[in-house]
């Protein structure tokens, strides 16, 4: 990958993710956002590192910067050059899944190896399809990663077999793609973004053992408003699941059940009607 690749054309971008499941946007950040974004991952690392999982194969994470600052995490969750691909992916029906911040050190660089894997709703686990056979972009859902800082080639480095959500297994992808099996490391300057359908396979590629750098990332997923909540652990802070901006509501009310329960617990205003909250222990 060209580390000083320019921002390719809407409809390059969107062709790319048809034929391949992914596609790779440089410069999706400004140098100011990524500096804000940095930022507040350094504080909440420094202040307030409870927040924070211990380390998963080499990343350490937290979801909680969007309860944090909703309406300015909001404004990178539909960030103006990535969120309207997001919405051609899936077919205008994006709905919030997931947002959260990883951050591998330099010194976990070579141990953040992942195995190849699909990221896969419940349904998705109990027989549902998992990808949408009508949809010329595959994807039910879709993820995109950004690079929040430069990721060289002795870094951690997202990595997917294109074109590999049909299969069942890797070794079939292998042995069915057979000279079109690829497998695609993504490396960029800061600011670049990986937009992907979550069921094709990946991983993260672990970094050298001499890589000084690390690697730190915004990670966000989409649904659809005629699939599933993704999780049923995520949860939405008021000031958008209950906002008075009709598209902010509406792409924030797939709620999980643990969302259903967050809501009840800790918001101002009572849960709508239309979900279950009397059934939530
Ligand atoms: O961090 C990465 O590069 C990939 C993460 C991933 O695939 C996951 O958490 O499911
Ligand atoms: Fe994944």
């Amino acid at each position: 990958m060209n580390m000083n690749a320019a921002q390719p054309a809407r409809e390059n971008i969107l062709a790319h993710y048809k034929e391949n499941g992914f596609a790779v946007i440089p410069n999706a950040l400004t140098q100011e956002e990524l500096d804000y974004l940095n930022g507040i991952v350094e504080t909440s690392l420094r202040e307030a590192p409870e927040q924070w999982h211990q380390p998963i194969e080499g990343a350490v994470g937290t979801v909680s910067l969007l309860a944090q600052y909703p309406l300015e995490m909001d404004r990178f969750i539909r960030h103006p050059v990535i969120f309207p691909l997001i919405q051609e992916v899936l077919r205008g029906e994006a709905r919030f899944a997931q947002f959260d911040f990883r951050d591998v050190t330099a010194d976990r660089a070579s141990s953040s190896q992942m195995h190849f894997h699909r990221d896969i709703s419940y349904y998705g686990t109990i027989g549902g399809k998992i990808y949408d056979p009508d949809n010329p972009y595959i994807s039910t859902y879709a993820c995109v990663i950004y690079y929040l800082s430069d990721v060289h080639e002795c870094c951690p480095a997202f990595c997917l077999v294109p074109n590999s959500h049909t299969f069942s297994s890797l070794d079939e992808a292998k042995e069915k793609l057979g000279d079109e099996y690829r497998e695609i490391p993504i490396r960029g300057k800061a600011g670049t973004a990986v937009l992907y359908n979550i069921t094709t396979y990946h991983t993260r590629k672990g970094g050298m053992a001499d890589c000084k750098h690390g690697r730190r990332t915004m990670h966000n997923y989409h649904s659809r408003a005629s699939s599933s909540p993704l999780t049923n652990w995520v949860t939405v802070p008021e000031a958008l699941a209950l906002s008075d901006d009709h598209d902010t509501r509406m792409f924030y009310s797939q709620w999980t059940p643990n969302q259903i329960k967050y809501a009840r617990d800790h918001y101002t205003k009572p849960v709508p009607a239309y979900y279950p909250v009397h059934m939530i222990k």
